[in-house]
């Protein structure tokens, strides 16, 4: 049976940067203006006032400095707080499309592959713009790719888990090149308002070609050794929002929105996480030092650290852990694929490394791979 091969990856960086002072500043802008409304009711102790956000929390909590966003003006303006966009409908292409082919094409490029050599498309992203005609479908037809599509997700872990899935289709034989795109158009799921997590997220999309080791240039091509997968229910990362929810009385304002126990993440996922690696450097007879790279789940820094720490016994030295999410903030799945995209130039034949992700579900799926 043959190998199969990453051939290329792809990157969609959106058009707009917002800083944490930017974002900051119109938090708390939001919060004195809300203060001030309400100053009476604060004063009776009826209504509690809103606290101030501040940018040196956010990049010493998480590590993020900087996040990209489809859109800004909307995210910035205290009297807004949400990015601001024209309705999805017939005719219109959704931002998810936009930008899923403009990574595509980009990982296409980089792979060598025209529209004529791929027969399936898998779409992974933590939402979808459209429950249906699948996002996935739209993208075939915008890069004119007979064969089939199929869109798919489970929030944090939809990057490795679409890739997973290319891999598998690719082993069965049922496809014979696979386009993987993904997606994360996550700001309008950010409840921009909430100083707990109004820093999180970013938008991007990243996509690869998938293919048999014979078919793929092996320019930028990684065998992929070993995938593994995991889920445990937990209800500590969670949007409740649903496409019933027309059918209830009295939806609250933030339904859409994401919402965390961040400490409880936290505590809870690492160890999931360290084992979980841990078990599958075992059951490939590898120590984590044989790892050239561990392309992490970017979520927050700190956790990275700790978990590569765990797992080398010392803290990551030059790029063993790449972050991109100073630059990206958390894009939901994207992370541990962005980093992938951005380093492994100085890869050789031979070199290993592993693609992982973590996060609500819990979900946790990663991809041990080696440099052709
Ligand atoms: N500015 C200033 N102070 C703040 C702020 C703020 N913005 N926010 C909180 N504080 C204060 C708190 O009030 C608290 O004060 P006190 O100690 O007086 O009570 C103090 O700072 C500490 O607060 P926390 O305990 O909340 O802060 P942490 O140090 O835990 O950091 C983090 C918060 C950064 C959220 C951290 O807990 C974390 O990163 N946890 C892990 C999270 C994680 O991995 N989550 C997975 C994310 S899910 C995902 O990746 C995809 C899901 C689907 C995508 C949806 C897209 C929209």
């Amino acid at each position: 049976m043959s190998n199969i091969v990453i051939s290329g990856t792809g990157l969609f960086v959106p058009p707009h940067v917002i800083t944490n002072e930017e974002l900051v500043a119109a938090f708390n802008q939001y919060v004195d203006n809300f203060n001030q409304k309400n100053a009476a009711a604060i004063e009776a102790g009826d209504v509690q006032a809103l606290a101030h956000s501040s940018p040196e929390f956010i990049e010493k909590a998480s590590g993020i400095k900087a996040r990209y966003a489809m859109y800004k003006d909307g995210i910035i303006n205290p009297d807004i707080m949400h990015p601001v966009f024209p309705m999805t409908q017939e005719g219109s292409t959704p931002e998810m499309v936009t930008m899923g082919v403009a990574a595509a094409r980009d990982a296409m490029a980089q792979a060598g592959k025209t529209a004529a050599d791929i027969d399936m498309i898998v779409v992974s992203s933590t939402f979808r713009q459209r429950d249906y005609p699948g996002m996935s479908v739209e993208i075939q037809r915008e890069l004119g790719i007979e064969g089939f599509a199929y869109d798919m997700g489970i929030a944090c872990s939809s990057a490795t888990f679409g890739l997973i899935n290319a891999y598998t289709a690719l082993k069965a034989g049922t496809a014979k090149c696979v386009l993987f795109v993904n997606p994360e158009f996550t700001t309008p799921g950010l409840n921009f308002k909430d100083r707990d997590s109004h820093f999180i997220f970013g938008d991007v999309a990243t996509a690869a070609i998938l293919e048999p080791e014979e078919t793929a240039k092996p320019e930028h091509a990684f065998r992929i050794l070993h995938t593994k997968q995991f889920t445990q229910y937990s209800d500590n990362i969670r949007c409740e929002a649903s496409y019933a929810d027309y059918c209830f009385e009295n939806v609250p304002e933030d339904r859409y929105a994401f919402k965390q126990q961040g400490r409880k993440v936290f505590k809870e996922l690492l160890p999931l996480v360290t084992n979980f690696i841990e078990g599958q450097l075992a059951d490939n007879q590898l120590e984590a030092s044989a790892l050239k790279r561990m392309w992490l789940h970017q979520a927050n820094v700190n956790m990275n650290l700790f978990a590569v720490k765990k797992l080398l016994g010392r803290l990551p030295e030059g790029n063993e852990a790449p972050v991109v999410l100073d630059e990206f903030a958390n894009t939901a799945s994207s992370g541990s694929v962005i980093a992938f995209h951005r380093y492994q130039d100085d890869f050789v034949s031979g070199d290993k490394g592993l693609i992982c992700s973590f996060g609500a579900g819990y979900s946790i799926g990663s991809l041990l791979v080696e440099k052709l």
